[in-house]
């Protein structure tokens, strides 16, 4: 089926420019990469695993940025965001997103709430995809308190925003029970309620959203250890139908976590795994790029990951 569609020569060249290298950084850890295209760039937005080997748990204290104009060549931008600057977190920067609206850059993150008991989401903001970020509202924009559905207190985490075309703006997350709520246009309020999102297998977390054509897409990790799973609807806001499994196990790391974009015409599928040398692992991961292909029925063919 894959080959039927593209011509090997065709099908070689692509993804050996896509790949270039995987995993993409060989001298600092990324994990729960969001990609963004602004102005013939993409920016690259990463955790960064600081765990000294994979038998404990995650040391994650920063973000940082890497931008590319050819997905090839990468500039290393440095930590661009830190737990430290959301005074009324304690620790914990886990996956975050980033989005421009109306000329500024927004950036949500996961952290721990230092008073309020489990994970919250808050909101960083610039005037340039690269910064300086600042706190946006001084408190969390959404905290364990406000989504009560659940006992568990990881379930606000893995915030993923997306402008739909008519330039009202949503807040995905979640973990084991996936939210949306919309934004304001201000976008660092809700604006209504906080709603689940029904019929998603096996949702684990890392929920994110992205439109190809006039269908919606909606990727997640499924089951644990993970495997994108992804659902496709005519609308933002659902019914999704689950359309399986997208990119399988990600080698020795427990998680995955994805963003989707396209560039130049080509659309790729942004992921991290285990697969650093000498020591990658589940607490130790690294950001790979692959190729993304859609079926001509809007549907998207399993991410063939070049260090499988
Ligand atoms: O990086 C810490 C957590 O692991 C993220 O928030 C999840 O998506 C998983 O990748």
């Amino acid at each position: 089926r894959f080959l039927s569609r593209f011509s090997l020569a065709g099908l070689l060249m692509t993804s050996l420019a896509a790949s270039a290298g995987n995993p993409l950084f060989k001298d600092v850890l990324t994990a729960d990469p969001a990609a963004m295209v602004h102005d013939g760039t993409v920016y690259l937005y990463t955790g960064h695993d600081e765990a000294k080997d994979n038998t404990t748990f995650y040391e994650m204290h920063k973000w940082l940025v890497f931008s590319s104009t050819d997905m090839v060549t990468w500039k290393e931008h440095g930590p661009k965001l830190h737990v430290k600057d959301f005074a009324w977190a304690k620790g914990d920067a886990w996956a975050a997103h980033v989005v421009e609206k109306g000329g500024k850059f927004y950036w949500y993150v996961t952290v721990r709430h230092a008073t309020i008991n489990g994970f919250s989401i808050g909101v960083a903001v610039a005037d340039s995809p690269l910064g300086p970020f600042k706190d946006a509202l001084g408190k969390a924009l959404i905290t364990n308190d406000m989504t009560t559905k659940t006992e568990i207190d990881w379930d606000d985490l893995d915030p993923a925003a997306f402008v739909d075309d008519d330039g009202q703006a949503y807040l995905f997350w979640g973990n084991t029970r996936p939210y949306y709520a919309k934004l304001k246009d201000n976008m660092i309020e809700l604006d209504g309620p906080i709603i689940d999102i029904e019929g998603l297998p096996n949702f684990t977390e890392a929920i994110y959203v992205h439109k190809h054509g006039d269908w919606y897409y909606l990727t997640y990790a499924s089951g644990f250890p993970e495997k994108i799973s992804y659902a496709m609807s005519k609308s933002v806001t659902g019914p999704w139908q689950p359309k399986g499994i997208l990119n399988e196990l990600a080698g020795n790391s427990n998680t995955n976590h994805q963003s989707v974009i396209e560039f130049k015409g080509r659309s790729f599928f942004i992921y991290h795994n285990g697969s650093h040398i000498p020591d990658g692992g589940s607490f130790r991961r690294s950001v790979n790029i692959d190729e993304l292909f859609y079926n001509p029925d809007g549907t998207i063919q399993r991410v063939i990951m070049t260090t499988e």
